[in-house]
């Protein structure tokens, strides 16, 4: 299924004007040529740069008129990646993510709470219609507004949580000052992903809530959610490779390495009309776990995400470059080059500082002036990064500076 699968991805990548130039300097002309799936590795690599230089649409399949909605994510600079669906492939991601959520055995008797955001991200509307589909009761209710959310899940006896780690442990430590107990709630799962967390912060929330937490990976770029996820046995995350073909590359040389190896993930869609993606480097590093699960799914699991190979930054689920905050600073007038961030943890929650120097001549006494300069800042981050920084202004030369490369990035949040 997978090397038949594959074939098409081919031949629908070759209708693209990125693949088209990319297979053919790889000396590939028709998927006719792919005669195992062992031929895979003459395909070139893909990076999220390639997707932005294909922005907005060299990377698409199909007429404009079968696609039926887009998402984009972050890239490294301003240029976000976009990928089309058409119906089919809104269906097929509908079935993955319905499977994700019944391999936790959650189904038609379950409420579920979507405290994802919906829209350009992924993470919202991904599982909404998979839970549907699955039969469970959804709760739109989206990200953010933790009384709300509490209201939601006492009232309709909420059962199933999705959300980032960082906010389950948010909304556990605000339940006294919202005036709700745990033993009012009917919690029993949440399904948690869109950024890294640790074994021990996933004990952590099971302890605090009394629920099981099931892991969820995904990216925008393969979809979003709904790409591995964790069965009821909570040992690694089922990767669906009948949609996703898988392999693991060292990621200095982009050689195959072994699956029991610590390597980059890299993903080829193999069920995707509108925007096929071969040999997709992630960025994200795991291993490939042996064996098979006491739940019988033959799909592999991939063990919990280790870190990154590049310097991408996840702050309460949103993705984003250090250059990319970098590209929105400098836009502002008044700024000067020389900057620096800091992410803390502050409570539950992931914050970010940006301290920049500015011009001298700002510094006139005026107080108000600064105000708003500072405000402008944190709102062209907010607008560009979809996260609101705390803004310090600085003299100029009074930030560190490096005669090498800069350390533009103090990441203070504990490592568990
Ligand atoms: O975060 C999709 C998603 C939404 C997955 C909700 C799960 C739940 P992006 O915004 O494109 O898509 O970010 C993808 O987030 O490459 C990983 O680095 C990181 N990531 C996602 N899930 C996990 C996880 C969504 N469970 C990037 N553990 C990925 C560790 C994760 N990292």
């Amino acid at each position: 299924m997978q090397l038949q699968r594959l074939r098409r991805t081919v031949e629908r990548a070759l209708l693209t004007p990125f693949y088209r130039r990319r297979l053919a300097q790889a000396g590939l002309k028709s998927s006719e040529d792919i005669l195992s799936l062992d031929d895979l590795r003459r395909l070139p690599l893909t990076t999220k740069s390639d997707l932005r230089e294909a922005y907005p649409d060299g990377l698409l399949a199909v007429d404009k008129s079968d696609v039926v909605r887009l998402h984009t994510s972050s890239g490294t600079t301003g240029t976000p990646t976009v990928i089309y669906h058409t119906r089919h492939d809104l269906d097929s991601w509908t079935e993955l993510t319905a499977r994700c959520i019944l391999a936790t055995g959650a189904g038609r008797a379950d409420v579920f709470q979507n405290m994802m955001t919906y829209g350009l991200f992924t993470g919202g509307l991904g599982l909404h219609y998979g839970a549907e589909r699955a039969g469970l009761l959804v709760i739109p209710s989206g990200a953010g507004n933790t009384g709300r959310q509490l209201r939601l899940m006492k009232d309709f006896r909420t059962t199933v949580l999705h959300a980032t780690p960082s906010y389950m442990l948010h909304i556990h430590a605000r339940l006294p000052e919202e005036g709700f107990r745990l033993d009012e709630l009917n919690l029993k799962k949440a399904y948690l992903g869109g950024e890294p967390y640790s074994e021990n912060t996933r004990r952590k929330i099971e302890t605090l809530y009394g629920i099981r937490v099931y892991n969820s990976y995904g990216l925008s770029e393969m979809n979003g959610p709904g790409v591995a996820f964790e069965c009821i046995h909570q040992d690694g995350m089922h990767i669906w490779e009948d949609a996703y073909h898988v392999v693991l590359i060292a990621p200095d040389t982009g050689r195959a390495c072994a699956d029991d190896h610590e390597g980059e993930l890299v993903m080829t869609t193999l069920d995707r009309e509108a925007t096929p993606v071969l040999r997709y480097r992630t960025g994200d590093i795991t291993t490939l776990l042996p064996g098979g699960c006491p739940c019988g799914r033959t799909h592999r699991r991939i063990a919990r995400i280790t870190g990154r190979t590049d310097d991408m930054l996840i702050l309460n689920g949103v993705n984003v470059y250090p250059s990319q905050i970098e590209q929105l600073l400098m836009r502002v007038p008044g700024v000067a080059t020389n900057y620096a961030l800091t992410i803390e943890k502050v409570g539950a929650l992931d914050r970010l500082t940006v301290k920049t120097e500015v011009d001298r001549q700002l510094f006139t006494g005026d107080l108000s002036a600064l105000d708003r300069l500072k405000t402008h800042i944190a709102e062209a981050i907010k607008s560009g990064a979809l996260i609101r920084p705390v803004v310090e202004l600085h003299e100029p030369g009074a930030l560190p500076v490096f005669e090498m490369k800069a350390k533009r990035v103090t990441d203070l949040r504990p490592k568990e």
